[in-house]
């Protein structure tokens, strides 16, 4: 049975589109893959799960080519054209906290907030670095209980206000973890339970960060634990389709920008994916 034939010059509109860990401003991003995707996946909502800009990156070296310009471009266009645009800031983009709860135009800065979905599950949105110091000392936090939770949420942020104030790099979980191979599975494991530790602690059924750079969707004891992965390694963004399904999309798959050389190829494979 052949497939319905899809109409390619429309982008596959979603009911929400959830994006992290672009690093614009660094070289790592891959930007054109980036605007392929963009041009290609529309949504109601489009959520930017933190380290969309790279303010620490940018503070020591300017890079700021035209691409980066097109995806803030492309990005405002979404919201010109009627698209919600919720931007929770990261570690890398921390300057943008000072603005959470405030509204330009069409977009909305909070420091996290909960995502209800068309089937009425409800997501704690959050870029997800305050949990690193409770990550690093999950033992002892669990022996110590919920007062020392709060209090190492609290510490995790001014521990980096302090390293950035004395010209530290931030503190980073992913690199910390890849650092020591044998670790980062666990350490990997061990921010997915802080996450749905802290989803069950906010009441919700599950939550959507970002952070390390691993995108995946998994239930962890009744928790839904959505990671978007990044733009610089993985190019990666989940979308949630009209009846609240969540949906990773791995988009090295079908980028040509990344070096898939038939578009006609890409575009066969999305709708095989998009049934997945
Ligand atoms: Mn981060």
């Amino acid at each position: 049975m052949t497939p319905p034939p899809i109409d390619d010059s429309q982008p596959r509109r979603y009911r929400s589109l959830f994006l992290s860990d672009l690093h614009l401003g660094t070289r790592g991003t891959q930007a054109e893959a980036l605007l392929e995707f963009l041009r290609e996946h529309d949504a109601e909502t489009v959520y930017l799960i933190g380290d969309i800009v790279d303010g620490w990156r940018l503070r020591s070296s300017w890079y700021w080519p035209q691409t980066h310009n097109d995806v803030v471009q492309k990005l405002l266009r979404k919201a010109r054209k009627g698209a919600r645009l919720i931007y929770v800031p990261g570690n890398h983009d921390e300057f943008l906290r000072a603005f959470c709860g405030m509204q330009f135009g069409a977009i909305e800065i909070h420091d996290s907030l909960v995502h209800e979905a068309a089937d009425g599950k409800r997501y704690l949105v959050i870029h997800g670095d305050v949990f690193d110091v409770v990550v690093r000392h999950a033992r002892w936090l669990a022996f110590f209980g919920d007062w020392a939770y709060e209090v190492a949420l609290w510490l995790s942020t001014r521990i980096n206000i302090v390293r950035r104030r004395l010209g530290l790099a931030y503190w980073s979980l992913s690199a910390w973890a890849k650092a020591r191979v044998k670790n980062a599975v666990n350490f990997i494991g061990r921010f997915e339970e802080t996450l749905a530790m802290e989803a069950r602690r906010r009441q919700v059924d599950g939550v959507i960060c970002g952070h390390i750079h691993t995108a995946a969707i998994r239930d962890l004891d009744g928790f839904t634990y959505i990671n978007t992965g990044d733009w610089v390694e993985s190019c990666t963004a989940v979308v949630e389709h009209q009846d609240g399904r969540m949906e990773l999309i791995d988009w090295r798959r079908h980028s040509v920008a990344l070096g898939n050389t038939s578009q006609a190829t890409a575009i066969a494979a999305l709708p095989q994916r998009r049934a997945a």
